[in-house]
């Protein structure tokens, strides 16, 4: 481990590898350990960013730095020097802090555990440690330990408390991983800094603090796998209940995690637990310009998504240099919480949906129940669940157990919805099996109602077509993920997608692409069981971050491709297929939606899940 890593950090951020800081995602654990199991069931949990970086929000000496606002000190940002970033330290006086208030946000949010930064990647302890003068207590007037406070809290609130710790990036540690420390020619000796720092603080922090739900490491990098294990070893050995994340390295956590602002697309099968991390807007750590409040709407849609899939969701906040979480935050939290919370059953200890994604929603379950969440009532107060595979015996609103008259003839359960009070996220409504409910088969709905989002994993791909993820930041640190059908080798090959039509009908097909100006006006055809849609692919241009550091990418653009027909309902296959052999190329479909087509030229795109 050698402090080159300060320049070729910036060059992994542009280069958008963030996997090379992430290391290994994976873990090998199951369910099948009790803890894990519990882990899932919880759902939901708070992460919370906040360092000394918090005190400067996204702004070093007049100017802003637009990112993730802990990576303000690093040279693709502010470029702040060690001794400079360090005297921050002297008025650092969050005395807005009060704990009990953060507990009871999550609380009131609906979520079971918080996960605190303890040390982030510049070094700062935010907890009393006694192996650095690095810390909240000695560098500080605020003097007081939060993290203390935070663990009474938490304790007497019955939430469960995990510590965040950069294990390999310590920018102010001479020997740290990435160091800013000066001389830059020196090569650092990782492996004191290991010894003399990460071994003990942890070791103060899983001895000091009472008992500590999970450990979250974070950006291995190429930490050696003895680096780990050790540090697996050291939690388990002083707390054996004590969960630790995938990215202590190498594939050693107990359980796995999505990327960065990362949500599930599809169910993941390997009987893994799963865990995804998100932000309520868009940085980690405050910053003052950042006002991309996610709604209460969002909030809950997104618990739902993510809880259909089998995963669990940690949901960031920022305080400010005062302590304080911005109000936004908490009013988006505290409102998607009391849906949250009213809806419970159908969300804590549930297991995945067995179908995938609805135009109107999605699905969880526990136990014989199947709990259909509505974010979209269709307009026909019909509501169609094809490909049951399991005897329905009743259908009620989970609120209140009103029951909803429905039938069933054979795999179709027709529920005809009563009219209900407009609720501003969602109803739920309760579908009581004869045993475990079951698909028949995994075909996306096209139900004639509201546009259905296809994704690219959900297809399946002839030779010469692969499905590829892009990765790419928007501003600074702030991750995007997607699937792509890509390569096109020749026009015989082709992606197709099993859906169900459960009406029949013209339909807009839009397209959600990125596309190489080589590729442009290549013509590609989309195929239903009764028609063809032709269309032309069109330049979507290239985000040029050149001039930031970062590497140009490929834009998406969403396309309206033209109307396509199904004359048919039930079961076929919708095929995209290139149609001329020189021109293809390079186009990375995304996915593709398909919008029920009344004639009034209904053209509103869907924000993405
Ligand atoms: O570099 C960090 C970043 O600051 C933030 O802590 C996120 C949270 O997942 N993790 C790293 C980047 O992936």
């Amino acid at each position: 481990m050698t402090s080159s890593a300060n320049k070729s950090d910036v060059a992994k951020q542009s280069a958008g590898e963030m996997d090379e800081l992430w290391g290994d995602q994976s873990s090998t654990a199951t369910c099948d350990n009790p803890r894990l199991q519990r882990f899932v069931d919880e759902k939901y949990a708070m992460f919370i960013h906040w360092g000394l970086y918090s005190t400067l929000g996204g702004a070093w000496k007049g100017k802003t730095h637009y990112g993730i606002g802990e990576w303000i000190m690093h040279p693709a940002m502010a470029g702040i020097p060690v001794d400079e970033y360090k005297a921050l330290a002297k008025d650092f006086n969050p005395v807005g802090f009060d704990a009990k208030k953060i507990v009871k946000l999550a609380k009131d949010a609906g979520m079971r555990c918080i996960v605190i930064t303890s040390k982030h990647h510049e070094g700062f302890a935010m907890f009393d440690s006694k192996v650095s003068d690095f810390t909240i207590t000695k560098a500080t007037p605020f003097k007081r330990d939060p993290l203390r406070e935070l663990a009474d809290a938490c304790a007497e609130e019955g939430i469960a408390l995990g510590l965040y710790y950069s294990q390999n990036m310590d920018w102010t540690e001479p020997d740290g991983g990435s160091t800013f420390c000066p001389p830059a020619d020196r090569d650092p000796d990782f492996a004191r800094y290991f010894d003399d720092k990460v071994v003990p603080q942890l070791t103060e922090l899983l001895t000091g603090y009472g008992p500590i739900d999970l450990v979250w490491f974070d950006t291995p990098g190429g930490m050696a796998a003895s680096y780990s294990q050790r540090l697996v070893d050291l939690v388990h050995e002083l707390q054996p209940d004590c969960l630790v994340n995938s990215r202590v390295g190498n594939g050693l956590g107990d359980y796995s995690g999505l990327g960065d602002m990362e949500l599930p697309t599809k169910t993941p099968t390997d009987g893994g637990a799963y865990e995804c991390v998100d932000t309520t807007n868009n940085s980690w750590a405050y910053a003052y310009y950042d006002t991309h409040w996610k709604s209460p709407a969002r909030i809950a849609h997104s618990l739902v998504r993510v809880a259909a899939r089998g995963c669990r969701l940690m949901l960031n906040v920022g305080p400010d240099g005062n302590g304080d979480i911005p109000e936004e935050a908490c009013t988006s939290l505290t409102e998607a919480g009391d849906w949250i919370r009213g809806h419970g059953e159908a969300i804590y200890g549930t297991g995945p949906s067995p179908f995938p994604p609805f135009s109107w929603g999605d699905c969880t379950t526990k136990g014989d129940n199947l709990y259909l969440h509505i974010f979209r009532r269709p307009a026909s107060g019909r509501l169609t669940l094809a490909a049951m595979g399991s005897i329905v015996k009743s259908v009620t609103f989970l609120r209140n157990d009103v029951p909803i008259p429905f039938t069933q003839k054979r795999d179709l359960v027709t529920i005809d919805l009563p009219e209900w009070e407009r609720a501003a996220i969602g109803t739920v409504i309760q579908v009581a099996c004869k045993g475990e409910p079951k698909a028949l088969h995994e075909e996306l709905i096209i139900d004639g109602e509201h546009a259905l989002n296809v994704p690219a994993e959900y297809a399946q791909t002839t030779h010469g077509v692969s499905l590829e993820e892009l990765r790419w930041m928007e501003t600074f640190g702030e991750w995007k993920a997607q699937q792509n059908l890509k390569d096109w080798e020749s026009p015989d090959s082709y992606a197709s997608w099993q859906v169900d039509v459960l009406e029949a009908g013209l339909y807009l097909v839009i397209l959600e692409y990125a596309c190489d100006v080589a590729a442009e006006g290549s013509e590609w055809l989309l195929k239903s069981a009764d028609d063809q849609l032709q269309f032309v692919a069109l330049e979507t241009g290239m985000s040029d971050h050149a001039a930031h550091g970062r590497r140009s990418r490929l834009r998406y653009r969403e396309v309206r491709a033209g109307l396509i027909r199904f004359d048919s309902t039930g079961c076929q296959e919708l095929r995209l297929t290139p149609c001329n052999a020189d021109t293809f190329g390079d186009v990375w479909f995304a996915r593709l939606l398909i919008d029920p087509w009344r004639g009034n030229g209904r053209a509103v795109i869907p924000a993405r899940p």
